[in-house]
């Protein structure tokens, strides 16, 4: 195993394909764009991701890694494509499809194939195996076939690439042992053998996981206003309970793993999977819940202006992809508030993003949808002296809530109901 041909060079299969190159493996990175695989070449990158500039320029300087647009023949195949949901909620795995047809010349009796883009309960075994028997191949003797979830954080991609146990499932056991071998030459966390389709099931799950856990403490968090409770406390004194973690609340669920993963395991049964529907409804709920609480908290104001902290779907990334914030400032939008936006991470021209003391001069309210650091240490003795009308509304509780207090600020934070 010295030659690795690895598919689609995104969020996944980039890091994947430097890390490997590092670990004495010559590997191929294939890319329809052109763009990408010139800059490859050039040894630069063309997304966002701490560390992995270095990284990929290490690899191809030093001849281990080179990109293609095209497969070519090699030991292993990795499959690392986009699975996106279409706009019926299905998985459109148009992607692998191609991804997998491209490499059918290139496979030689002994190769391995490792799928580890997001997809739906048995693809190994419905999709792929047949395409590949079809072309001649006897899966487990002559090709082998495992799929192994990449389960990744945005923003630490490199380190969880090595430090993350991963689960590793083949069509059979020959297949299994094979991707294990391939991934001991670089994971330092634990490889656990399973079944193909029990390894898709559980990326699925993980997310799912999360998704309805959010959901609840969505749901909890509401319920704790009423209460005159904050949830935040309530979360904090029940996660000391040894097998209780409650989530955090917040103005919904953006990213492209959590917010779309569990459609993958409703389409599979929309009839059995309800409860996870329901969360997904709940969590897709939250920005509209939480823009008309920031119309009440401005009602009393004519023409109010308020400022949005944070774009992006989560805390110190520049990722909007599905963000709950776009969602809440449309909302906003639609009942034609005069919105100032305010996010350090984004940098395209489509959000008209403004320095916070622009953002926050003559504002009535700050909305605070994305708990980038930086949001909390600004000063509210000096927003005070910037804002017309002095109102918070935190939706991540990020903010202190006395020292706003203290400055005068009436101060709303999700959740709680004081
Ligand atoms: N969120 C909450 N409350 C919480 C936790 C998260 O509202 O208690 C929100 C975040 O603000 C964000 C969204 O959920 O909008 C998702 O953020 P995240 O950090 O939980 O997850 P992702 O989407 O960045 O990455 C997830 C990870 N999966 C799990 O933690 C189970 C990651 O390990 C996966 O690799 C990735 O999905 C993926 O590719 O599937």
């Amino acid at each position: 195993m010295n030659k690795v041909c690895v598919l689609g060079l995104g969020y996944i299969g980039l890091p994947t394909a430097a890390v490997l190159s590092a670990h004495d493996l010559e590997v191929i990175g294939v890319d329809l764009n052109p763009d990408v695989v010139k800059t490859i070449n050039q040894g630069a990158i063309h997304i966002e991701e701490p560390g992995l500039s270095g990284w990929v320029q290490e690899a191809v300087s030093s001849g281990k890694l080179r990109a293609t647009g095209s497969p070519v023949p090699a030991d292993v195949f990795i499959i690392a494509v986009p699975t996106p949901i279409t706009a019926e909620c299905k998985a459109d795995m148009s992607c692998v499809r191609a991804a997998a047809q491209s490499i059918i010349s290139c496979l030689r009796p002994g190769n391995l194939v490792v799928l580890e883009s997001t997809s739906p309960p048995g693809t190994c075994r419905d999709l792929l195996a047949p395409l590949f028997e079809s072309a001649g191949f006897r899966i487990g003797t002559d090709l082998f076939l495992a799929y192994c979830p990449e389960r990744v954080l945005p923003g630490k991609i490199l380190t969880e690439l090595v430090e993350n146990d991963r689960v590793i499932g083949g069509m059979d056991e020959s297949s299994t042992k094979k991707a294990i071998a391939l991934y001991d030459r670089f994971v330092r966390g634990k490889l656990i053998a399973t079944t193909a389709t029990t390894a898709e099931v559980v990326k699925l799950m993980e997310n799912t996981y999360r998704d309805v856990n959010i959901a609840l403490a969505n749901e909890t968090a509401l319920l704790c206003e009423e209460l005159g409770v904050d949830y935040w406390e309530m979360a904090r004194c029940a996660n000391h309970h040894p097998r209780v973690h409650l989530h955090s609340p917040g103005p919904g669920v953006g990213g492209h793993c959590i917010a779309v993963d569990p459609w993958f395991l409703v389409e599979a049964n929309p009839e059995g999977t309800s409860m996870i529907q329901e969360a997904r409804r709940r969590n897709d709920d939250m920005p509209r819940k939480v823009a008309e609480k920031a119309l009440a908290m401005t009602a009393s104001i004519e023409k109010p202006v308020i400022a949005v902290l944070g774009l992006a779907y989560k805390a110190d990334v520049d990722d909007l992809r599905e963000s709950p914030a776009l969602k809440v400032t449309e909302f906003l939008q639609q009942a034609r508030v005069d919105l100032r936006l305010c996010d350090p991470f984004v940098k395209t021209d489509r959000y008209p993003v403004q320095s916070l003391e622009s953002c926050l001069q003559g504002a009535d309210m700050i909305l605070l949808l994305t708990d980038h650091s930086e949001f909390k240490t600004v000063s509210p003795v000096q927003a005070s002296e910037w804002m017309r009308n002095r109102k918070v509304f935190d939706t991540r509780r990020a903010l202190p809530r006395g020292s706003w207090v203290q400055a005068g600020f009436e101060f709303t934070c999700l959740g709680v109901g004081l």
